[in-house]
């Protein structure tokens, strides 16, 4: 297997995404020079001929699998089927094409929904299909099983080297702030600053605040991937998160915080609550000395400045949201 160096051909599938965003960002200040990205007008990642061509013709020395269908509790209950097929179709034709290419290394990127819905906390890698999962995003999270299996079949069978990453809550710059399809923290940014701009001093929070949930900054995960690839990991699931959960509703009192809106929460029991926790145990990628660096509420703190950032240049007609890719 050829090492990695900086003038490895690298490619970042997803690249307009939070978290490919994020991955270019984080190899471009490592020195990695010899990134393929590629817009979706130039390649369909659910055409299953162009995806197996381009990776035939390129033939990088890694791939990034950070191309995916995402979105927030609300978007997941509700897009169902989409949010199946666009993964599994994705994910089948990357792993797929890379495989037939001779791409000896991949990173799949899944998600903390994997696990059962009600297992022991922290959730350890080995309580994967062990119980059943949340039913809000069970279509989502049985696309991201599907992936680690087809890595590990594949690893088995074709002696691949394709390892698997599961990110908790993710958030950071370049997020989707649309309030129907959003996840949690980019949701409650957006209305708080709303809430302070129309002087109406409170926010409101889906569901009944109690649920508890686990946030990572997208850097760090950037971080925790290129790490991986760098120490060669070949294949396996790991966890990537901090090790720490708050509640939705001390969450959304971090975000009053850092938004500097005063006055009260409203709850909308109407909304899901989805799973009550997910915290991860992170310590298999602890052992090998990796761990996360941005604390939540200065996560937030610049997470806040991204947004209004985006906005200002939304003004002048940059388009704010997920399909901006933004570079060092
Ligand atoms: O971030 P979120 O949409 O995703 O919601 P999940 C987290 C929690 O925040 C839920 C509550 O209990 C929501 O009810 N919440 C409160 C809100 N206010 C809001 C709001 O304004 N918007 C949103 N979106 N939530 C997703 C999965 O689950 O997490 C995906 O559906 C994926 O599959 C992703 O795994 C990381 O953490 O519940």
């Amino acid at each position: 297997m050829r090492p990695i160096e900086r003038s490895s051909r690298i490619y970042v599938a997803g690249h307009r995404g939070m978290v490919g965003s994020a991955i270019v960002r984080c190899l471009r200040r490592a020195g990695y020079h010899n990134l393929l990205i590629r817009d979706r007008s130039d390649l369909d990642l659910t055409d299953q001929r162009q995806t197996a061509a381009f990776l035939a013709q390129e033939r990088p020395d890694y791939i990034f699998l950070a191309a995916a269908k995402v979105g927030g509790i609300q978007a997941n209950n509700t897009q169902r089927g989409d949010f199946i097929y666009q993964n599994l179709v994705i994910e089948t034709n990357v792993i797929n094409g890379a495989r037939l290419a001779g791409v000896e290394r991949l990173l799949f990127l899944g998600s903390s929904c994997i696990y059962p819905r009600d297992c022991a906390q922290p959730i350890r890698e080995e309580y994967l299909l062990t119980g059943p999962l949340e039913p809000t995003n069970e279509p989502y999270a049985i696309a991201k099983i599907a992936g680690i299996k087809l890595c590990e079949a594949y690893n088995r069978q074709f002696g691949t080297a394709y390892a698997c990453v599961m990110p908790t809550n993710l958030y950071g710059p370049n997020d989707n702030y649309d309030l129907n399809s959003s996840h949690v923290l980019p949701a409650l940014i957006r209305k708080a600053h709303e809430s302070k701009l129309a002087g109406s001093g409170r926010l409101e929070v889906w569901g009944s605040g109690s649920p508890r949930r686990e946030f990572l900054h997208v850097d760090d995960m950037a971080d925790a991937c290129v790490f991986m690839m760098e120490r060669a990991v070949a294949e396996g699931l790991y966890n990537v998160g901090t090790g720490e959960d708050v509640t939705i509703a001390e969450v959304a009192r971090m975000v009053m915080d850092a938004v500097g809106l005063k006055g009260g929460i409203s709850f909308d029991t109407s909304k899901p609550d989805g799973t009550p926790r997910k915290l991860l145990d992170v310590s298999r990628l602890a052992s090998m000395g990796w761990k996360a660096s941005i604390d939540l509420a200065e996560g937030i703190r610049l997470t806040y400045g991204d947004y209004l950032e985006s906005r200002a240049l939304a003004g002048s007609g940059f388009q704010a949201g997920s399909e901006q890719v933004r570079t060092p």
